[in-house]
């Protein structure tokens, strides 16, 4: 998805780029930054660094055209909250060496081959959370780590940095020359083939409201917190080549100014290269296989492994991780073992191989205490020591269950008697209260009525959806396993005519 001064995964693939045309130039200009970059009162460029890794977690890539016809390629991962989806677990990519392509075979119809929007948005900061408990999201990364070099040994650029060896690492946004840097965590980038000149909507990062993403669309606007940054000049025939590249190019990305002080390296500045501080590009391409594979190199493990527990429509142990930066990579490998930790591959089950940076185990039980040791594997079949990670599938702890409807802007709590007439429909949630906080649930929904008053959606679910059918009386009961420790929730529906 990546390259890293020009060796990455399109290596891999032929030269037939069909698209895009250069764009960088003029995207660009100090006005739009930050101090002191604006005003260009950053001093001398002392060096230019290529960081060794850059790792975010990806919220999506869509295709799109008019009219209003999109599509998501399916880089996410999803924990079910309801029969039709749930909410996604967002796969980490190092940029430097990803080698994921992405498939868009699937994207080719008949007679149905051109699209003329990419939508990327990745986050640019990790999150302060933590799975902590079951049914909460693992977290997600927006990193660099980049050598410097001994002259910035013991610089941490106000803060900015931390050392990891002879490594700097810092959060993706915290490089960025634009305002809002602070609390803008995710970053949006279109390519789209009406715009004739790169824009950024909001420098600022300030949170854009009735958001158009493509201008021929009508009734889908939505909001929008972070960057959204528009290209020119896409437009992708998907007849004869059918993989997407995310170019992402990180060669001396990393700039270093000397703020006006060549003498003392301790006050300097660091940040994406101004000249364009997100150099991405897409290409679509015709996969074909190497012939030459790459030199050997070290070994390396995962990094960013996380673990979650999810006990929802079913109940599953989430793995996620971050692919090692290798020319190498083939693939994770994962063993399972319950109760202690595996010691190798042979020690326990082998439930996952592949190269996507998530893994859904789906056979477990409540209760139990599973344990994972995560090994990368290399092209040429060596093995990492591996890492190891567990988890004790213990069930979310609920003290009460509250229902509640979107009404104008916000909500409304739902408690003992919903009225409803005859044709209407009512979009509600539910959610788990233990000690003051929310827990996601999804429970099991029954009717008691006589007559077909109403209706619901779906069995289970965190959200549903009542039909108000015929006047009259219903009883509408939400409830949970035993094990979670909540009664169930009643609410009384009457329906007028
Ligand atoms: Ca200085």
């Amino acid at each position: 998805m990546a390259k890293r001064g020009g060796v990455s995964g399109l290596a891999l693939l032929s030269t037939n780029v069909s698209s895009p045309k250069d764009f960088e130039d003029n995207l660009f200009t100090p006005d739009i930054y930050r101090e002191p970059f604006a005003s260009e009162a950053q001093g001398e460029l002392v060096g230019s660094f290529t960081p060794s890794s850059l790792i975010i977690s990806l919220e999506g890539i869509q295709l799109e055209k008019p009219p209003g016809d999109t599509l998501m390629l399916s880089l996410t991962s999803e924990v079910n909250s309801t029969p039709d989806g749930g909410w996604s677990i967002l796969p980490n990519f190092d940029l430097a060496c990803a080698n994921e392509i992405l498939n868009a075979a699937y994207a080719v119809r008949e007679t149905d081959f051109d699209w003329q929007s990419v939508r990327v948005t990745m986050f640019t900061r990790t999150a302060g959370w933590k799975a902590d408990r079951p049914n909460s999201e693992l977290p997600y990364v927006g990193q660099v780590k980049v050598d410097l070099g001994p002259d910035y040994a013991n610089v941490d650029f106000g803060g900015l940095a931390r050392l990891e060896g002879d490594l700097h690492v810092f959060e993706f946004a915290d490089l960025i020359p634009l305002e809002g840097r602070e609390d803008t965590v995710v970053l949006s980038m279109l390519f789209v083939d009406q715009v004739q000149a790169p824009f950024i909507i909001n420098p600022d990062g300030a949170y854009v409201d009735n958001f158009r993403p493509t201008y021929w669309e009508t009734d889908s606007t939505w909001g929008h917190a972070g960057y959204i940054i528009y290209n020119p000049g896409l437009r992708l025939d998907l007849r004869k080549t059918n993989h997407l590249i995310f170019e992402y190019d990180l060669t001396d990305l990393i700039e270093v100014y000397d703020n006006g002080t060549p003498e003392d390296p301790s006050d300097d500045l660091i940040t994406f290269k101004l000249t364009n501080p997100f150099p991405i590009r897409f290409l679509a391409e015709q996969h074909t296989e190497n012939p030459t594979p790459p030199e050997p190199q070290e070994i390396r493990d995962v990094d960013h492994l996380e673990i979650g527990y999810f006990d929802l429509l079913e109940r599953v142990v989430v793995l996620k991780w971050t692919n090692p930066p290798l020319e190498t990579f083939e693939q994770v490998r994962i063993v399972r073992k319950e109760g202690e930790a595996p010691q190798s591959l042979e020690d326990g089950e082998e439930v996952y191989t592949g190269r996507f940076p998530i893994f859904q185990d789906r056979d477990v039980e409540e209760g139990r205490e599973y344990h994972y040791l995560v090994v990368v594997e290399d092209c040429y079949r060596t093995l990492s020591q591996g890492r190891r990670i567990g988890i004790k599938t213990d069930p979310p702890q609920v003290d009460e269950i509250r229902l509640r409807a979107r009404e104008g802007g916000g909500y409304r709590w739902l408690e003992d008697t919903l009225t409803m007439t005859v044709g209407e429909k009512l979009w509600f949630s539910a959610i788990g209260w233990k000690n003051g906080t929310s827990v996601n649930i999804a429970p099991m929904w029954e009717i008691e009525q006589e007559d077909g008053v109403i209706s619901l959606l779906y069995e289970q679910g965190d959200q549903n959806e009542i039909m108000a059918l015929l006047p009259g009386r219903a009883v509408l009961t939400g409830y949970l396993p035993e094990s979670f420790g909540s009664e169930p929730v009643s609410l009384t529906i009457i329906v007028e005519e």
